[in-house]
């Protein structure tokens, strides 16, 4: 019932935007969307006066490009406090009907690159970034770095180097440099990081690199919230294919070998051509591009230019077919999903008739009296009856 008291349904109602995109929507669904904010508008309730002069302020400054008020958005996004939370939904939506105006000005295409680079620890992604964001930077191009760290997630510690290593770039004005929270689950960081590449694009950065570390799930979330999926692999440790994810091979659309420079050429060499035979059997996931392995340096800055008109002639490509919308739009929905799954599990391992249950059935399936499944049926069971 949160949900109905919601300030995001009383956005939508006060914006009048009817949930179903089309212009002439089917009877049905209206019918189905008026009866809900009908319910809405009995239940919900205003924000208050500091609360509105809040989110005016934010998204002013937000739109207007100013950093302070992205850098204070994404904050706002991150919280775990409820009523914050909707504030930052209220907000989004906002920068979203923003956003929305803005691709319908550029004939319906997105106006900002997603690109998400990952990699085994120490592959040379942030360095990678230095050098390239600041290539983009000089080119007229607004560029933020997401960082998202996976080990946040289950240990709370920070697996990702220091971002120091961008020293450069985090001094340019042009650019936007920020760290993923450091605790919470993936769902968390998965929203979180959607999300703060939504209100970067609000502020008008037009490339978001969004770095992870190949370890744990986290690069699979990532390659689900980017227009292109880089894989950044050193020349370095030599044995076939160094422990990466197939799965995750699969999933680039660019491979590019780092630190190819000095004593390190000849491996680079070595790895590129493992990885374009590898990439040779694997299963082609764009019916426009075909994905290349690249060699580049960031230290001798060779071969960096040509990785970024690798991305561009993706970008170009992916939008002429119109894949790249395709993918943004099947992204929506992964997302959706990914929230429903954290949330609805979430709400039924803090259900009072799951906690109370939970522990004696843990304990049985544990002994092997009763089979997990059954287990399962019962804890459902239980949850269902005192939910309904
Ligand atoms: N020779 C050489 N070394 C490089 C190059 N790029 C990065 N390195 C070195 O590789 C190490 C790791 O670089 P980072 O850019 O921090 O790598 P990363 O993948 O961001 O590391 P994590 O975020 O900690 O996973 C540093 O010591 C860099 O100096 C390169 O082009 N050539
Ligand atoms: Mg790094």
């Amino acid at each position: 019932m949160r949900l109905l008291h919601s300030p995001l349904f009383r956005h939508i109602i006060a914006t009048n935007t009817c949930l179903c995109h089309s212009k002439t929507p089917p009877n049905h669904i209206c019918k189905q969307w008026r009866a809900v904010s009908t319910a809405l508008n009995q239940h919900i309730q205003d924000l208050s006066g500091s609360e509105q002069t809040l989110l005016n302020k934010l998204y002013a400054g937000l739109i207007g490009g100013h950093r302070a008020s992205l850098a204070e958005s994404i904050t706002l996004v991150e919280t775990q406090h409820l009523r914050k939370k909707e504030l930052a939904q209220v907000l989004l939506q906002r920068v979203l009907a923003f956003r929305r105006e803005q691709e319908s000005h550029n004939g319906g295409k997105p106006v900002a690159f997603r690109v998400g680079l990952s990699g085994p620890p120490g592959a040379g992604k942030s360095s990678f970034i230095e050098v390239v964001g600041k290539i983009l930077t000089g080119r007229g191009h607004k560029v933020s770095v997401l960082a998202v760290d996976p080990s946040s997630c289950t240990t709370g510690g920070s697996l990702m180097g220091d971002k120091t290593r961008m020293t450069e770039l985090s001094r340019d004005m042009n650019a936007f440099i920020r760290p993923s929270p450091t605790s919470g689950t993936l769902g968390g960081v998965t929203r979180t990081t959607n999300e703060a590449i939504v209100l970067c694009e609000g502020a008008g950065y037009d490339v978001i690199l969004v770095e992870t570390v190949g370890v744990g799930q986290s690069e699979f979330a990532v390659a689900d919230m980017v227009d292109m999926f880089v894989l950044l692999i050193p020349p370095a440790g030599g044995d076939e294919l160094q422990g990466i994810k197939r799965g995750i091979i699969e999933r680039a659309d660019l491979v590019v070998v780092t630190k190819s420079d000095g004593d390190l050429v000849v491996p680079a060499r070595r790895i590129q051509a493992e990885y374009t035979s590898a990439m040779k059997l694997l299963r082609r996931q764009s019916r426009s591009w075909n994905p290349k392995v690249v060699r580049a340096s960031s230290h001798s800055v060779e071969g960096i230019s040509e990785v970024w008109d690798e991305m561009r002639s993706y970008q170009q490509v992916m939008l002429a077919s119109g894949e790249l919308q395709g993918r943004r739009r099947a992204q929506q929905k992964v997302w959706m999903w990914t929230l429903i799954q954290e949330n609805v599990l979430a709400h039924f391992r803090h259900h009072p008739a799951v906690r109370e249950a939970l522990p004696q059935l843990e304990e049985r399936v544990t002994r092997g009296d009763i089979s997990p499944g059954l287990a399962s049926d019962l804890l459902l069971k239980s949850f269902l009856s005192s939910s309904s």
